[in-house]
Formats: structure tokens, C-alpha cells, sequence
């Protein structure tokens, strides 16, 4: 920003008597303090908003903290900026040891600690939901996260599909903690949906590390599904923020199911300007395209499974009720000392189920 732009947004603070200024952008704290200096009011950078949004919403002990970490984070960089810059108006430079240097030492050692001190606290907090996890992996329930930019319906979303409860709410961010819950689709065997924080274009790295734990029940997923806001007139931005993000996360081998959501509100040519495969349009409001949905969703399931042929002896055909319970039983005889059967196993069930797999006899010639 040049002095001249600097002189003409002062004027405008002026002219329209602002509280505050938000730059969308990052900002050291050097860089806020001159132009408080210039104009004479709070000046916050891109991530101060955000933060200050999330920390609002930040309801439980879990969201409360990581929020608090994200701010901890976001600020130590700006103390090193102020403590270089109060160096500088001693007309010190590097090495040279000021009065106000040790303070600020100080200062960030508290801070540091203090993170160090929240990181412990939400590894307990997160522990316990990785234990959910972990069973859910044990009796391999095939998972799906709902993934998005923010306010495009996540929350409406999931409680379309699992008659839930969560806050859905047109604001940004209105999810901070992840719900889990059970979806009963047809045909197969019950899945679970995560609902979890939305995402948006520049996330300050701070909240990205501090919302690790979050984040995760999304990495845990078997299958995404992506939400986009079909409505949004930044619908194409918000979908690269989104896919830049899954790439930057690890998730880019994970199956995605597209779902343009808000088919209601959204300009009937939109669905012709999309391109992304599979996909949906749903409206999370009206319930308009969910049935479909659910069928893409038993298809991704599918698509994760391969057809295998399985015998179980007479002693353990009692087995034979819980694998219909974890999978689609495609073929059923009975033989003599035992069944005969043809599943599709997911990669996980096939690992759990391989003592009776029949080993494939390579064709005659
Ligand atoms: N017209 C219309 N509005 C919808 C639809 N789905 C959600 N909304 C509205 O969009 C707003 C945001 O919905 P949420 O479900 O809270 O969105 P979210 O993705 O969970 O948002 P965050 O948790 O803030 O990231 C709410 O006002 C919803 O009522 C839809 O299909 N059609
Ligand atoms: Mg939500």
C-alpha cells in the first residue's frame, strides 16, 4: 500500500467515521501499528477476523482451546515484529539488548508455554474421540465426511440425512466441533457422516494446526463428500479453495462425491457450468435429490469393494449373520460341509474375513 493509498483510505475512515479497518490480507505488526498510527483506529489483518468469528462461535472446552491456540499461534510472529520494532526506535539494531527485549522474552515464553500447555490439553480431548474412531475402524463401518466451504450447507446436510440435531445457521462458521452420526442408506449396511468446520479461501495456518484434531475426523473418512453452495455467486473460487485444501491436507486419493447443494435458490443453468464427477444436486432445505444421494453414497461404498468368494464350514456358518450385517451377500449355497458364498469386501473387510476366502485355482490350460 502506498502513501497515497494510505491518505485516501484515512480520508474515507473520516468520511464514513469507521471504527475499525480489516485488510484482507496478512499483516505484521509492524505494518498495523503505522497505519493505526495513520489513521486513527483498530486496524485488523484477514486472520484477526477470522479468529475473532471463530472465537465467538467456539462453544465446548475442545473448541474453546483450539481457538485459543490459533490466536496464540497467530500471534507470536507479530510480538517478534513489535519487540524488532521497538529495538529499532531505541535506535538499536541486532544485538544490541534493550530494556523492553527482555519483557517481551518474557512475554513469548509465556505464550510458548501456554501453547505447549493447550497442545497437551486437546490431546486428551482428541484422544478420546480416536478411541470412537478406532472401533469404528475394528467394526468396519464404512465413514463419509462432509467437507466445504463455509455456510454451503454442511450442518443442513447432515441433518437431512441423519435426522440429527446440529446447528445449521447462515453464518460463517457456524460448526466448529466435528459430530458423527449413523445414516441408514438403502441396501446396505449403515455408514457413518461427519460433520465438521467449513473451510474458506486464505484459512490462517494457525487455526489450521490448532483445528489438527478436527481435521482429522475428516482425514479418517473412507469417502468425502464435498459440499458446494450451487447458489454462491463465488461457486467456482470456493470449489478450488475447497480442492486446494484436500490436496494440502493428504486427502487427494480419498473418493469424492460432488454435491451441489441449494438447487433451490441456485439459477437453473448453474448445474450446466459444473463439471466435477460423481455428483449430486440436492437442496438440504427441501430434500429435493437426498434419495439420489444415498444411492451415490451405497455406490462409493461399493466402489471401495471387490467381489471375492468365500466358503464358511458348517462349524462357523453362525459367522455368516455378521457378515450380512457388514456387507451385501451376493450369492448364497449350501454344500455339504458348509456355505458357499459371494461378497463384496471393502479392503478392510476382506483382511477380516480371509480365512474363509477360497484361493482363486489358476484355469487350466
Ligand atoms: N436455500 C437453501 N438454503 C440452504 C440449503 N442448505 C442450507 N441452506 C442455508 O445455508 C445456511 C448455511 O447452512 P449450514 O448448514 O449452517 O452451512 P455449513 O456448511 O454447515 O456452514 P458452517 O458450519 O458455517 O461452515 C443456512 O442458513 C441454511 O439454512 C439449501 O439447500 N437451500
Ligand atoms: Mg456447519
Amino acid at each position: 500500500m502506498g502513501t497515497g493509498k494510505v491518505q485516501e483510505i484515512g480520508e474515507l475512515v473520516d468520511e464514513v467515521q469507521a471504527s475499525a479497518v480489516a485488510v484482507d490480507r496478512h499483516l505484521s505488526g509492524v505494518q498495523i501499528r503505522n497505519l493505526e498510527n495513520e489513521w486513527k483506529v483498530r486496524v485488523v489483518d484477514r486472520n484477526q477476523v477470522i479468529l475473532d468469528i471463530f472465537a465467538q462461535r467456539a462453544q465446548t472446552y475442545e473448541g474453546k482451546l483450539q481457538v485459543e491456540l490459533a490466536q496464540m499461534l497467530d500471534q507470536l510472529p507479530r510480538m517478534v515484529d513489535a519487540w524488532m520494532g521497538s529495538l529499532s526506535r531505541q535506535g538499536g539494531g541486532i544485538g544490541t539488548r534493550g530494556p523492553g527485549e527482555t519483557a517481551l522474552e518474557m512475554d513469548r515464553r509465556r505464550v510458548r508455554e501456554r501453547v505447549k500447555q493447550i497442545k497437551k490439553q486437546l490431546e486428551n480431548v482428541s484422544s478420546h474421540r480416536a478411541q470412537h474412531r478406532a472401533s469404528r475402524r475394528r467394526n468396519k463401518t464404512p465413514s463419509f465426511a462432509l467437507i466445504g466451504y463455509t455456510n454451503s450447507g454442511k450442518s443442513t446436510l447432515i441433518n437431512r440425512l441423519t435426522q440429527s440435531n446440529v446447528l445449521a445457521k447462515d453464518q460463517l462458521f457456524a460448526t466448529l466441533d466435528p459430530t458423527t452420526r449413523k445414516v441408514f442408506l438403502p441396501d446396505s449396511p449403515p455408514a457413518v457422516v461427519t460433520d465438521t468446520v467449513g473451510f474458506i479461501r486464505k484459512l490462517p495456518t494457525g487455526l489450521i494446526e490448532a483445528f489438527k484434531a478436527t481435521l482429522e475426523e475428516s482425514g479418517d473418512a473412507d469417502i468425502l463428500i464435498h459440499v458446494v453452495d450451487l447458489a454462491s455467486p463465488q461457486m467456482t473460487t470456493q470449489i478450488e479453495v475447497v480442492n486446494g485444501l484436500i490436496e494440502e491436507f493428504g486427502w487427494g486419493h480419498k473418493p469424492v462425491i460432488h454435491v451441489f447443494n441449494k438447487v433451490d435458490a441456485a439459477p437453473f443453468e448453474r448445474q450446466f457450468h459444473v463439471k466435477a464427477f460423481p455428483r449430486v444436486f440436492v437442496s438440504a432445505l427441501t430434500g429435493e435429490g437426498l434419495e439420489r444421494l444415498k444411492r451415490v453414497m451405497v455406490e462409493q461404498i461399493e466402489a471401495l469393494s471387490q467381489e471375492f468368494d468365500l466358503f464358511v464350514p458348517r462349524d462357523a456358518e453362525h459367522k455368516i449373520f455378521d457378515l450380512g450385517r457388514e456387507t451385501k451377500i451376493l450369492r448364497r449355497e449350501p454344500g455339504s460341509s458348509g456355505t458357499y458364498l459371494r461378497v463384496a469386501l471393502t479392503p478392510a473387510l476382506l483382511t477380516k474375513w480371509k480365512e474363509f476366502l477360497v484361493e482363486a485355482t489358476a484355469p487350466q490350460p
